[in-house]
């Protein structure tokens, strides 16, 4: 697994490359074909039986590197990877901050199966660890996070997303006096903010997509922090209408399909169950996380995070690429 740990980081740079071009164009469709296919290419040169389990696309129709394809050149091991081609489209498509070109590999059979749809997660950093229980309120986790940090409620800082659905646990957490900073999109970005030491966040709740909180899971087991995740529905998510009420009669049967439980909470060790863990991120635009991409006359410059579960170690590559 380990000899994957330096190709793994050109697989985010060449998606993040092939979709940059095309920043700001307005259509997220297009962004995510060009780094779809720009990350299958490269993944079709690694020694690994690589299977994709988890995915992106069925909430959104986008083209997707599908759930159940196989790639790799067929050698040596078998993994399971968890992609997101490019965690947070509209950003990219918009021009706003945050998008990331991610991928994740575990060992087979390692990874939580999701189905693309909402998810509740909770992320600390290690000194939390232990601490926090999804099924208690938001108010009772905020209160033993502060507890478990030595710290007021006042200088506790929750990064999360600002969505409708968000807006009464944002209003409580406001409430205890936490210090609350909502970014338009991005939780993947923002859990490991929250996992990296000196944290710029103590936590990171939020709704948003279960294939991000399997591959959050992924970098936030490799950084050794601790994180729960609970699956909802769509009327949970986004209330209750007709056609809500259709879309989460298929959650339901897909999950049964899956053998996975709605409104369960899933610990860290159930969403993966190695430490063999690598993980790569590459900002297509600036961000808090990491350097979007930037060219000048010569060069374009890359900026990889690489997260490696196996040595416990994270890098930032900066790549220069000449032309
Ligand atoms: C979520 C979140 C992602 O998009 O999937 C969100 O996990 C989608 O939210 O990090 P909506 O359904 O409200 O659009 C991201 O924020 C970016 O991909
Ligand atoms: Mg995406
Ligand atoms: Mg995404």
């Amino acid at each position: 697994m380990q000899h994957l740990s330096w190709p793994i980081f050109r697989v985010t740079e060449k998606a993040a490359l092939a979709a940059w071009p095309e920043v700001g164009c307005g259509d997220k469709n297009i962004i995510d074909g060009l780094a779809v296919s720009a990350m299958r290419e490269e993944l079709n040169t690694l020694p690994m039986q690589g299977k994709i389990v988890i995915g992106e696309g069925e909430i959104d129709c986008a083209p997707m590197l599908y759930i159940g394809e196989e790639v790799g050149n067929g050698q040596e091991i078998a993994i399971d990877i968890a992609v997101d081609p490019i965690e947070g489209t509209r950003m990219a498509a918009m021009g706003q901050s945050n998008a990331l070109a991610v991928i994740a590999f575990a060992p087979r059979d390692t990874l939580f199966h999701a189905p693309d749809m909402y998810m509740k997660k909770l992320v600390v950093c290690h000194q939390a660890k232990g601490c926090i229980d999804i099924k208690l309120s938001l108010s009772e986790n905020l209160n033993r996070i502060a507890q478990a940090l030595n710290k007021p409620l006042s200088s506790l800082r929750m990064v999360t997303l600002d969505k409708p659905r968000l807006k009464k646990d944002i209003e409580e957490a406001l409430h205890l006096g936490v210090k609350v900073f909502a970014f338009a999109d991005g939780d993947v970005a923002a859990s490991i903010l929250t996992c990296q030491r000196n944290n710029e966040f103590d936590l990171m709740y939020t709704i948003g997509g279960a294939p991000e909180g399997v591959i959050t899971a992924c970098a936030v087991k490799a950084m050794n922090g601790d994180m729960q995740a609970e699956l909802i529905d769509y009327c949970q998510a986004k209330g209750d209408s007709e056609n809500g009420r259709k879309i989460a009669q298929s959650e339901y049967q897909r999950c049964q399909e899956m053998n996975v439980k709605i409104n369960h909470c899933y610990e860290l060790d159930e969403l993966v169950k190695s430490d063999q863990i690598l993980f790569s991120a590459t900002g297509v635009t600036s961000g808090d996380l990491l350097r979007g991409i930037s060219q000048n006359e010569h060069t374009i410059t890359t900026q990889t995070l690489v997260i490696n579960g196996i040595e416990r170690t994270t890098n930032i590559i900066s790549s220069q690429h000449y032309r």
